[in-house]
């Protein structure tokens, strides 16, 4: 008879041996058991809960998530596999509590997954661990002094720790980017050139075109869509409604831009702004061919459920991309096509787009039910990320940036904000949406001291200074810091 502490541990290491056969075949993406139920928890989590994650844990937020999301899958597996284990002690039979595990997994993570294939390894992986613990249990270890309760513990751990490794190697390619690819395209390579150029050279800035592009997504795992699956129907108010496949978007005129993007929900002198080379094609034609009259804007809706709407002014001057710096786009940005709105808050940036519907009368996109505002234009911020020393000189740096309304200026003061002085900038990139870079170099006071940075855009309107929080219309205010001497 099993001691329920060593059905308990039998039906733990079902429950992770469960998750990682499932990995083993859909990696991290929307049809992981973990993934879709760290998914469904924000989906589902009050308002107030979701901006706390989102403005004070942030990263940590996301990471707590898909904590959650693995504890939750983990657990019901694991009381499958209990319930598995109390069917066969009642049948006093020893086939039934792998069997029964098996299909109970299987069963249950194809209705909540929608996805039968990780469902079944998934069973399969928690009734192997069931089947082989007791023998291992009984076999292997026999000749070794140790009670049968303890054998079977170690069996269960040991072949949920086996399953795991496999699992976890097997899956963790999957879903990738190509990110071996060979970036040939010529104009790619010189505008990337020119971005390396024009950086500025200071430790620990980013270059001009980043080197990790944040992510903000509503789900913990991104959507895998190939391209020849994919299209964008063009819907709601137009006099034609039509798709149009990835092939087509392709063959028509795009060109290589700068563009910024930067989250409404990100810290004051937080790190969810950055800067790629896209590969778009301009709406124009679309939105024409569409025949939008007097409407006042768009949804666009996405692959992962995700759906923003904004003025269609602001559609009008919109692109799709389906590059980034000369690779197909990755596929947490939006593989294989995203919506690029120049100077707005990236949530119109919507990633896997599907749906493009025009609308007649206002609604409100996804952050907006939840009280955001971030479908306007971006507020303009110089950030503060890098303090370069060298004996007495000290040279702080950062990026700025004003969406299309560009940068002229960024001051700098040392003294708290008593008097200010000029930074150098990054020469200019060409577009009309893409940051700069700033440095400023000067002697230490010799004691700790306040670095304010404020900018100013292209026709000399200076940052406000009024501090407010990124909740509900992005941050405001000047970027401080206090400096040791
Ligand atoms: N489909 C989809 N598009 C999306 C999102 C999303 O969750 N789903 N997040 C938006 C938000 S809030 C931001 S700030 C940008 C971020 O783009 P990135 O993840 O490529 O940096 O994508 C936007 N587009
Ligand atoms: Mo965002």
């Amino acid at each position: 008879m099993e001691s329920a502490r060593s059905s308990a541990v039998t039906a733990l290491a079902a429950g992770v041996a469960a998750v990682a056969g499932s990995f083993a075949v859909v990696g991290f993406t929307p049809a992981f058991l973990p993934a879709a139920l760290a998914s469904a928890v924000a989906r589902l989590s009050p308002g107030f809960l979701l901006t706390f994650a989102i403005t004070v844990l942030g990263d940590l937020g996301k990471l707590l998530n898909v904590v959650l999301g693995f504890s939750l899958a983990t657990g019901l597996f694991a009381a499958l596999a209990l319930f598995g284990i109390a069917v066969g002690r009642s049948l006093d039979s020893t086939v039934a509590p792998p069997a029964v595990t098996a299909a109970a997994v299987f069963g249950t993570t194809t209705l909540l997954t929608g996805a039968p294939l990780p469902a079944l390894t998934s069973g399969l992986a928690a009734a192997g661990v069931m089947a082989v613990a007791p023998l291992l249990g009984s076999g292997l270890l026999a000749e070794a002094s140790m009670s049968p309760g303890r054998r079977r513990v170690l069996g269960a751990v040991g072949s949920a720790l086996t399953v795991s490794g496999v699992g976890y190697a097997l899956g963790a390619g999957r879903g990738g980017d190509a990110t071996s690819e060979p970036v040939d395209d010529p104009e790619v390579r010189s505008l990337l050139g020119e971005a390396r150029d024009k950086s500025l050279s200071i430790d620990g800035l980013e270059p001009l075109v980043s080197e990790r592009f944040f992510t903000v997504d509503i789900n913990a795992a991104a959507p895998t869509i190939d391209e020849e699956e994919w299209a964008l129907s063009v819907t709601g108010d137009v006099d034609e409604q039509f798709e149009v496949e990835y092939d087509e978007l392709t063959a028509m005129e795009s060109r290589e831009v700068f563009s910024t993007l930067r989250c409404v929900g990100e810290n004051l002198n937080g790190k969810k702004m950055d800067t790629a080379v896209w590969t778009a094609v301009p709406l124009t034609d679309i939105i024409e061919r569409a025949g939008v009259s007097d409407n006042c804007c768009v949804m666009l809706r996405a692959a992962d459920g995700y759906y923003e709407e904004f003025p269609i002014d602001a559609l009008r001057d919109g692109m799709l991309a389906y590059r980034m710096n000369g690779r197909s786009l990755p596929r947490g940005h939006g593989h294989p096509v995203r919506a690029l709105i120049p100077g707005h808050w990236g949530e119109i940036n919507v990633k896997w787009v599907t749906e493009m519907e025009i609308l007649e009368e206002e609604v409100d996109g996804y952050w907006e039910e939840k009280g955001w505002h971030g479908t306007g234009p971006v507020n303009t911020v110089a950030k503060l990320h890098a303090v370069e020393r060298d004996g007495d000189q000290i040279t702080v740096g950062g990026h700025t940036y004003a969406g299309t309304r560009g940068i002229s200026a960024v001051e700098v003061s040392t003294d708290g904000g008593g008097t200010w002085n000029e930074a150098t900038l990054s020469e200019q990139l060409p577009g009309d949406d893409v940051w700069r870079q700033w440095g400023y170099e000067y002697e230490s006071p010799g004691e700790t001291h306040e670095v304010v940075v404020r900018a100013r855009e292209t026709d000399g309107t200076l940052q406000p200074r009024e501090r407010s929080n990124a909740y509900p219309s992005g941050p405001t205010g000047w970027v401080s810091q206090e400096i040791d001497g």
